[in-house]
């Protein structure tokens, strides 16, 4: 089994790791509570076939030697064993790193890997980016390298953070540079690398005035310098909160406000799908996906690595472990995927002006070869695709659901609308570019030049370009077989 180290960076980023620990403790069956037993006994059933658990868990956890062995059942056991996190914590304040210094799995992080300041990078990429990229270089470098030493088969990097601020945005951007400079031969998605990158783009009601200028920033580092990116938006998790809210209380006019409350339960919308993402590399499968399949298979041009994902069925917070939940029937778990309300962005991939350029669907739990065969049918037959990917669909069966459920589905496609969400991050640079407000907190940090902005609004215009020409890519009529 392979080995992911995870960067959290920035308050997005950090809480997002602090959803993700519990959720993947979970996945193990190790108890982070009291209470629980039930389903946690159910979980270990899922997971009895993996002779020796410790190979699954070794992909987020690093095990010393002489407790390699021993079966965990609860943080304590982890705690006295020295279980440590695969992970780095960067955030340049401290409040939320200090509360997983304080909460109940502080032994599973190494204080040498937390690198922390004060009072952080004031919502502007520029500071994240130069300022603080070039000061705390050497010290994430050498947190990395200490995590990474402690890996035997590193299969990629696993970033999270928000583009809307300064850090997760600015820093954590000058971080993935750091990863491929660094790291050129680490799997990163089988392009040069495998960097995973899970990023939250802003609302529309921004709560943060100088996003638009954050988020066109850290775009273009990321078309860049990332193998895959999986865009998530809070306007969509909000939107996706609220209605799992409405059908639980069965009225329609619960809303969650933006609060710490709506942010745990978006934010374990994306910490399922990212568990759901890496699934098929920790536990064995019937047709196993491995994290390096991800990219060689949805990314046909380098460039174009903004992956659309929608998850089914979807989990609001920690799941009740006293319960079991019901799962959906197989083909509705499909269609529940297939959903535009269910996708992690607010747009339609597969929208009928758009095209399908590559397409993923991993199933954990119960599904089996037949209903995947049945449904992709269904997808093939709704969609549209490029003239070369319309026979073709990269399928994951991974045998271990995730806690609380018997199955699950994330769905994966690249389409050609993901342009509108890069045509909407440039309107909203422009709004305020236009007036050139703000900008000047930009162009006082050593290093930033103010053509930065124009040059990465073109570089985003030229990518919409790519997508709209895959779109009016002329039918081939040969068929596949007749090319090779
Ligand atoms: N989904 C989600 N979004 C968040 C969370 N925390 C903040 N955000 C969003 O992230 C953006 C702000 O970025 P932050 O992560 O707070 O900023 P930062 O990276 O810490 O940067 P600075 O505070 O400017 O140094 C806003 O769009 C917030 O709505 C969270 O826990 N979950
Ligand atoms: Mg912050």
């Amino acid at each position: 089994m392979s080995e992911f180290v995870t960067i959290q960076v920035g308050q997005c980023g950090n809480q997002i790791g602090s959803a993700f620990w519990p959720l993947a403790l979970h996945e193990y069956g190790i108890q982070t509570k009291t209470g629980g037993v039930h389903l946690l006994k159910v979980q270990r059933n899922h997971i009895k076939h993996i002779s020796d658990l410790s190979d699954a868990f070794h992909s987020f956890f690093q095990i010393p030697d002489k407790a390699k062995n021993l079966h965990f059942q609860n943080v304590a056991d982890l705690n006295k064993s020295k279980v440590k996190a695969r992970a780095v914590l960067v955030d340049m304040e401290d409040s939320v790193v200090s509360r997983f210094k304080q909460g109940p799995l502080r032994q599973l992080f190494d204080q040498t890997c937390i690198v922390t300041n004060y009072p952080g990078s004031g919502n502007n990429w520029a500071i994240g980016y130069h300022d603080h990229g070039k000061e705390y270089h050497d010290r994430i470098e050498e947190s990395i390298r200490r995590v990474v030493e402690r890996c035997d088969r590193l299969h990629g990097f696993l970033l999270m953070h928000s583009l809307g601020g300064g850090t997760g945005s600015g820093l954590g951007t000058a971080i993935l540079k750091l990863l491929k400079d660094n790291y050129p031969h680490v799997e990163r998605c089988a392009l040069y690398e495998h960097q995973i990158v899970s990023c939250v783009y802003p609302a529309n009601m921004q709560d943060t005035i100088t996003a638009p200028y954050n988020t066109l920033l850290a775009t273009q580092e990321l078309i860049e310098h990332a193998t895959c990116v999986f865009p998530v938006e809070n306007k969509a998790l909000l939107d996706i909160c609220n209605a799992q809210l409405n059908k639980r209380e069965n009225i329609s006019q619960v809303n969650y406000n933006v609060s710490c409350k709506a942010f745990q339960d978006m934010n374990s919308i994306i910490v399922n799908m990212l568990l759901h993402l890496t699934s098929g590399s920790r536990f064995p499968g019937s047709l196993n996906m491995d994290m390096n399949e991800v990219a060689a298979n949805l990314v046909p041009y380098p460039k174009l690595h903004y992956i659309f994902s929608s998850i089914s069925p979807i989990t609001l917070s920690a799941p009740n472990i006293c319960t079991m939940r019901e799962t959906k029937l197989q083909d509705e778990l499909f269609t529940s995927a297939w959903s535009r309300n269910n996708q992690l962005i607010k747009l339609d991939p597969l929208q009928s002006t758009s095209v399908i350029l590559a397409a993923a669907h991993i199933a954990r739990g119960n599904t089996t070869l037949t209903d995947m065969k049945r449904n992709i049918e269904r997808f093939q037959k709704k969609s549209k695709f490029t003239s070369w990917s319309r026979d073709c669909m990269k399928i994951g069966l991974c045998s271990v659901p995730p806690a609380g459920h018997s199955s699950s589905l994330l769905c994966l496609l690249n389409s050609s609308t993901m342009s509108s969400l890069f045509k909407d991050v440039v309107q909203e640079f422009s709004k305020l570019y236009r007036k050139k407000a703000h900008v000047h907190h930009y162009t006082k940090v050593c290093g930033f030049e103010e053509t930065h902005f124009i040059e990465s609004k073109e570089n985003i215009f030229n990518l919409c370009e790519c997508y709209t020409e895959v779109q009016n890519m002329e039918e081939s009529n040969i068929s596949r077989l007749q090319i090779i």
